[in-house]
């Protein structure tokens, strides 16, 4: 069994496009676009792209077409695509490592190729630099000394390991947008601003940040973006737009446009680009063109006459010939919608359920009374990794964060060295300690929970009798990845099976940009844990981000429970719970759909059933 992750598959996908180009360009531009569009919708989808082929979903993802979706298949049944060989092998080996360099596409590629006669495909990014250190590349015809040294230092950001596919785990990405908006903050021109793109929709890996200003004075915001101390590269640099690389080579994107047309900046550069899509192309049935700057009326007959009012002399900029639209709200409702919350907008049927009223009150970091998946440095000599922090300074930072309750779940006494009565004994030793912070706390109720592992055969690391110590279990899977379907399924169902074991921890097991997770057959996990009252995990973790945001939308329809963790090792990593509500979020996931949102009184006695 071969599991690609979404970015070696568009990798892939991008080899191919790239033998296509060079090969007959005009012969195959259609294939082109297909490939690259493939490549651009698989690096960033939530979900990754083997699950989805798991679950027979493959067609669903708009944007791969049924003849990619077909090699795909073939591709996860048997590791490889013979279509995908016969192409490449049209393109000369040296391509495909050079794809990988910034600026490199490849046309200009097979030009350095044969120009300096590179033969060994293995050593091509090496032969090029060299050529580029020499002089070389500046004397092959239509390339010149500019070209040559932006090569050079291209190859240098490469081998910094700043690969142009790697995309950002959505909390890395969140505190550099943080630190670039104290930055333009301090800027006096600034009055309003925003982050914006997939980090406003919160999607769980961000490929660039894009942050929006509104100013009367956008050139004197954008010399002022430029300073940001830390931007390494100064990509762009126009009237009302701007982009540098900061540290790592992550890419800023700075957009300005005066007050008056905010709303639509807000709503055009939020994105996604399929709802955008999806948004204009309705407009245009109603006689509107919709974009970036505001909305034109092109045929008065086709407007409604109750949108006729968001349309008025107060809104008109007569330069542009538009309305524009201050607020994002109202931008909306020129279009006879309502405002939709960021997380939806990925046309997954957002804009269908706001026309008839049916889009869902999602839940709010507000609605979240508690952790139940954290680490202390409690030491229960456990079989995975301890904690950093005491338990005292997270029930403060829980108290500070207005948690009703909170859980440790530390992992369970490792029984490689350990009989099954000293492991009861470490547990026992934990609760003392737990009792004893009890004791001095009085808003915050702590729970005796565990983090167990389910071992290869499904059996619990822990007995019946220090089970009967603990208020419930967290049942994951740390171990033998590599089992088939059928048996990672039975393997969690056996784990969860326990009348305790009340929370499957961070499902899949897959770790963003390493591990694509392993496989499991959801349906028979949904009907177990809506028959037995079990919850899945959306693990906050920033490298796991684990259910994805589709498999929260199906767990729910099932309703079955999610619980939001933060599997905290580290006191402050309590606070990433925002980024599992996102998750939570953009699973279209209400209040009710989580766990963690109950009182106290009703989490325990969930937690009995
Ligand atoms: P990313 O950066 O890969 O994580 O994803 P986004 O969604 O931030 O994409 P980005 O940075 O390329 O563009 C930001 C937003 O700009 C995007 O969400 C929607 C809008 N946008 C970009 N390209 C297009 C386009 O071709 N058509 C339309 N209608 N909107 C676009
Ligand atoms: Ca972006
Ligand atoms: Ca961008
Ligand atoms: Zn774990």
């Amino acid at each position: 069994m071969v599991k690609p992750t979404n970015n070696e598959i568009a990798k892939l996908l991008r080899e191919v496009a790239a033998a296509y180009t060079v090969s007959d360009e005009k012969k195959y531009r259609f294939q082109i676009l297909a490939y690259q569009k493939a490549a651009d919708v698989v690096e960033k989808l939530s979900s990754e792209v083997y699950e989805l082929w798991s679950e027979g979903k493959l067609e669903d993802i708009s944007g791969v077409g049924p003849s990619i979706a077909s090699h795909l298949k073939e591709l996860f049944a048997t590791g490889k695509v013979k279509h995908f060989e016969e192409i490449k092998k049209k393109a000369p080996g040296a391509l495909f490592p050079l794809l990988a360099i910034p600026k490199i596409g490849p046309k200009t590629a097979v030009k350095l190729i044969n120009s300096l006669k590179i033969k060994k495909s293995d050593q091509a990014i090496e032969l090029v630099q060299k050529a580029g250190e020499e002089g070389k590349i500046a004397e092959i015809p239509t390339f010149g000394k500019k070209s040559e040294k932006e090569i050079l230092q291209a190859i240098s950001e490469f081998y910094a390991g700043r690969q142009k596919t790697s995309r950002m785990v959505l909390p890395y990405a969140y505190e550099i947008a943080q630190k670039v908006l104290t930055h333009l903050k301090k800027c006096p021109d600034v009055q309003k601003i925003e982050p914006l793109g997939s980090l406003r929709r919160m999607v769980s890996t961000i490929g660039d940040i894009d942050i929006a200003v509104a100013s009367n004075h956008p050139q004197k915001v954008i010399n002022w973006f430029v300073t940001y101390p830390y931007a390494e590269r100064i990509i762009e640099k126009g009237d009302h737009t701007a982009s540098f690389l900061t540290s790592g080579s992550k890419q800023i994107d700075l957009m300005v446009q005066p007050t008056s047309a905010w709303g639509s900046l807000l709503q055009h550069f939020t994105g996604s680009k399929d709802h955008n899509v999806k948004l204009r192309t309705r407009a245009i049935t109603y006689g509107l063109s919709v974009s970036d700057y505001g909305i034109k009326i092109t045929d008065r007959k086709k407007l409604k006459k109750d949108w006729e009012k968001f349309y008025t002399k107060s809104n008109f900029n007569s330069s542009l010939g538009l309305y524009v639209f201050a607020d994002e709200k109202t931008f909306y409702q020129a279009q006879g919608l309502k405002w939709i919350e960021p997380e939806l907008r990925e046309d997954r049927g957002e804009i269908e359920a706001d026309l008839v009223g049916k889009l869902p009150k999602i839940i709010q970091n507000e609605d979240i009374k508690g952790d139940l998946h954290t680490h202390s440095l409690v030491d229960v000599e456990p079989s995975h990794d301890l904690g950093q922090s005491g338990m005292s300074e997270m029930i403060k930072l829980a108290q500070e964060l207005h948690y009703e309750y909170l859980g440790f779940a530390e992992h369970n006494p490792s029984n490689y060295n350990h009989t099954p009565s000293q492991v009861s004994a470490l547990i026992k030793k934990r609760n003392e300690k737990i009792e004893q912070a009890q004791k001095v706390t009085k808003s915050v109720q702590i729970l005796k929970l565990l983090e167990i592992d389910i071992l290869a055969d499904g059996k619990l690391a822990i007995d019946d009798k220090s089970f009967s110590l603990l208020d419930a279990g967290i049942v994951s899977i740390h171990s033998s990845f590599s089992q088939d379907k059928e048996q990672m399924t039975q393997r969690v169902l056996k784990g969860l099976s326990h009348p305790k074991a009340k929370i499957l921890g961070h499902p899949t097991g897959r770790l963003l940009g390493q591990r694509s997770g392993f496989e499991l057959d959801w349906e028979k996990i949904w009907e177990f844990c809506a028959k037995n009252n079990k919850a899945l995990e959306i693990n906050a973790y920033p490298t796991r981000l684990d259910i994805s945001d589709t498999i929260v939308r199906e767990t729910i329809k099932r309703g079955v429970k999610v619980v939001i963790d933060t599997d905290s090792h580290e006191v402050s990593q309590m606070k990433n719970m925002k980024f599992g509500v996102a998750v939570a979020r953009r699973g279209w996931a209400e209040k009710k759909d989580v766990l963690n949102t109950y009182s106290f009184a009703d989490l325990k006695k969930w937690l009995l059933s």
